[in-house]
């Protein structure tokens, strides 16, 4: 099988599995797993940050820096596709208790100041105020884009001068730094907070790190303790993340030309409309220009071995990743190629 559904699918490698055999554990509620603490440590240090938190998932760890930039009633201002709005099911509402403010990013869903400016409120009597600009780094739904270091920059230098606080969600901040050049440190240096997950395109079983200033991350232990999430001999877990940070970082490059491949096959096709040389990492977002297309696609490509991820009614995401090599994309495209023959 075939798994371009995400890089979420990926497993973990022998490297990690026997750094978990290995790994010296404590009680993390105590804050006394040396394990986890050298994955806070070191993730902090990676982004440029005071302190970092581990938690269980990336869900969590946006959920935590909303939590704690916020107050209740308060409004999120982030992109319309952005997973903190559509895909941690209604998590900033349900448990902070504030409200997404979705601005439509230009083209592969970017935002500029100016987008963003229009967006935010000023508490009066009639209007809760903004309390929280969320931006995402690779942009998932917008096709894995990577934001513009410029546009971060002034986006948060605006924000803060207006007191506002800042978070990016950079599940695949990595993917960004391989696809721009740029330290994942450089591009998370503007926003207050960072959260970034070991378990997708790094390869890790599960895990993902939020970080930001000592005292956010302080409070941040709390929230996470509240929602269930202080874990206990975790080391096993972390054990793996530092293993994905040593090994996995330098080869996203290779997944990003597997993407470009698969891009420009699916372009080549009959019916699928996708702009190849718009993808920049390792996520490609295309349409299918036919009734009942996509769910066909899904459907025929997986009697061929090809697990794929319809998104939307015309919409398919693939995602490539360290478990599928180029000819597992010349096979995917065979796939592909087999079903839109007659379209
Ligand atoms: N994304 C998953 C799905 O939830 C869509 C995927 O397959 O891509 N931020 C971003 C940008 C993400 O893409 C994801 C996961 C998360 C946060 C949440 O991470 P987890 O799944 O660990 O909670």
């Amino acid at each position: 099988m075939i798994d371009l559904r995400s890089d979420t699918v990926t497993k973990p490698t022998a490297e990690m599995r026997e750094a978990m055999a290995a790994a010296e554990v404590g009680d993390d509620v105590y804050a006394e797993d040396p394990t986890v603490n050298a994955l806070q440590r070191r993730a902090a240090e990676l982004l440029g940050k005071e302190a970092a938190i581990f938690v269980p998932s990336g869900t969590m760890g946006n959920q935590l820096a909303i939590a704690c930039h916020t107050t209740r009633g308060s409004e999120v201002v982030c992109e319309a596709r952005s997973h903190v709005f559509n895909y941690e099911m209604g998590a900033m509402a349900a448990i902070s208790g504030v409200i997404p403010r979705p601005v439509v990013g230009r083209d592969s869903g970017r935002l500029s100041w100016e987008d963003v400016r229009a967006a935010l409120r000023q508490q009066t009597s009639h209007f809760s105020g903004t309390g929280l600009v969320a931006l995402e780094n690779t942009h998932n739904m917008a096709g894995g884009s990577v934001l513009s270091p410029e546009a971060a920059r002034e986006i948060c230098a605006n924000a803060r001068e207006r007191g506002l606080p800042t978070h990016l969600d950079g599940a695949r901040i990595f993917n960004a730094a391989a696809a721009s050049g740029r330290t994942a440190s450089e591009l998370a240096e503007p926003f207050d907070t960072v959260m970034f997950c070991l378990s997708k395109g790094l390869g890790a079983p599960v895990g993902s790190l939020l970080c930001g200033p000592a005292a956010l991350v302080e409070r941040a232990w709390i929230v996470r303790k509240m929602l269930g999430g202080g874990m206990r001999q975790v080391g096993v877990l972390a054990a793996a993340g530092l293993v994905a940070l040593d090994t996995m970082v330098d080869r996203l490059a290779e997944d990003h030309e597997h993407a470009k491949r698969l891009a420009r096959g699916l372009a080549a096709l009959p019916r699928l409309r996708l702009d190849p040389e718009k993808v920049q990492t390792n996520i490609v977002i295309f349409h299918v220009d036919r009734d009942g297309g996509s769910a066909e696609l899904a459907a025929g490509c997986l009697a061929r071995k090809v697990k794929i991820h319809q998104i939307g009614p015309s919409a398919i995401r693939c995602v490539t990743h360290k478990d599928v090599d180029g000819e597992d994309i010349d096979r995917a495209l065979d796939a592909f190629r087999e079903i839109t023959a007659t379209w």
